[in-house]
């Protein structure tokens, strides 16, 4: 790698010091692999994976922390801050949580009290570091009029599952922001529906200070319309913003192609004005938007190789798979 331009490369977190945080998810090999990456431009981490409840509670009463741990540590080492993600959530999370030892369904005061301790236990664990947790993932349809997504959480306990485990981990630190997380979050159709429910939150006087938008976003989708009309939306309820899960796929999502080995010319160009003209929306909104977090920090690892389409690479961030500045980037830092 060539270390002399790197030294030359000026740090996000430092440009947008007067804006907002920047984060990266990063899991147990990416805080080694990318370690220079990641203190250099990020000020905030959040676990990919390894504070999921499946990974902390697999079994119920044993908590696993060591990976956590670990990602814990290295934010400390580093001076970045951390965002937890996540504690009730439909997905990764074990089965046990919604059975008894017979093998059938809970009912609502045992899956309440196990919502809480698993709350309490992992956020006085990480009180003081994790200042901001994502307390509730994806519990909004994406199709149709129904609001609440089926979940187990919300068969077994009712609506209330959301208020409840925003008053549980309020309880289990006071000083953590609390958010709401969903994707597609700028979708019309979606956005209103996340709206009414965090509107509905607000109006009860639930304990929740922020909206996280995803955004899984690519080349074209959401427009610049969309994405601005969700900020206004949730900004409106008077929540802090953050976008949590940023990278731009430079696929479609209808798009199934395998045959692409690298982004060509055209994709890179592409890329870079629409981060240019994201970034320069997100400042717009830097009174609201608290921090802007990416699913990952360089191409050389992302979720979206192999999502949706198995053996597919992808490109969707501001750094190449060696680490070094993309065209995109240095639209991304240079504005007035
Ligand atoms: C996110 N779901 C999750 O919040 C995150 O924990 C995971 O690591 C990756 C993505 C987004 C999502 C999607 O983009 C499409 C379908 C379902 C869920």
């Amino acid at each position: 790698m060539n270390t002399k331009t790197n030294v030359e490369v000026p740090s996000l977190t430092k440009v947008y010091d007067n804006y907002f945080n920047i984060g990266a998810a990063v899991n147990l090999g990416t805080i080694i692999s990318q370690q220079d990456l990641l203190v250099q431009q990020f000020n905030s981490i959040t676990a990919e994976n390894d504070m999921k409840f499946e990974e902390l509670q697999p079994v119920e009463g044993q908590f696993t922390f060591e990976k956590a741990d670990k990602l814990a540590a290295f934010a400390k080492e580093n001076g970045m801050k951390i965002r937890g993600h996540t504690l009730v959530w439909h997905n990764q999370t074990p089965a046990w949580v919604y059975h008894n030892s017979q093998g059938e369904k809970v009912t609502r005061d045992e899956l309440l009290q196990r919502m809480k301790n698993h709350i309490t236990t992992v956020m006085e664990r990480y009180k003081g570091q994790i200042y901001c947790w994502d307390v509730v993932n994806e519990a909004v349809t994406d199709e149709g009029l129904e609001l609440y997504r089926k979940t187990n959480w919300l068969d077994i306990i009712g609506e209330d599952y959301i208020e409840k485990a925003f008053e549980f981990a309020h309880g289990a630190d006071p000083n953590a922001l609390l958010f709401y997380n969903d994707y597609n979050e700028s979708n019309p159709g979606k956005r209103e529906k996340i709206y009414q429910l965090v509107k509905s939150l607000v109006d009860k006087q639930v304990p929740i200070h922020g909206v996280g938008l995803q955004a899984h976003w690519n080349l074209t989708n959401p427009s610049l319309d969309e994405i601005r009309a969700a900020i206004e939306r949730y900004a409106s309820l008077g929540l802090k913003l953050q976008l949590t899960e940023l990278d731009v796929s430079v696929f479609a999502f209808e798009d199934k192609r395998t045959d692409l080995i690298e982004p060509t010319s055209e994709i890179n160009e592409l890329q870079s004005q629409r981060y240019q003209q994201l970034f320069e929306l997100l400042r717009e909104y830097r009174d609201v938007i608290t921090a802007v977090t990416f699913w990952g920090a360089a191409d050389d690892y992302t979720w979206l190789n192999d999502f949706p389409v198995r053996g597919r690479k992808n490109w969707p961030f501001l750094f190449d798979e060696n680490h070094q500045p993309k065209e995109a980037f240095w639209k991304v830092i240079s504005f007035k």
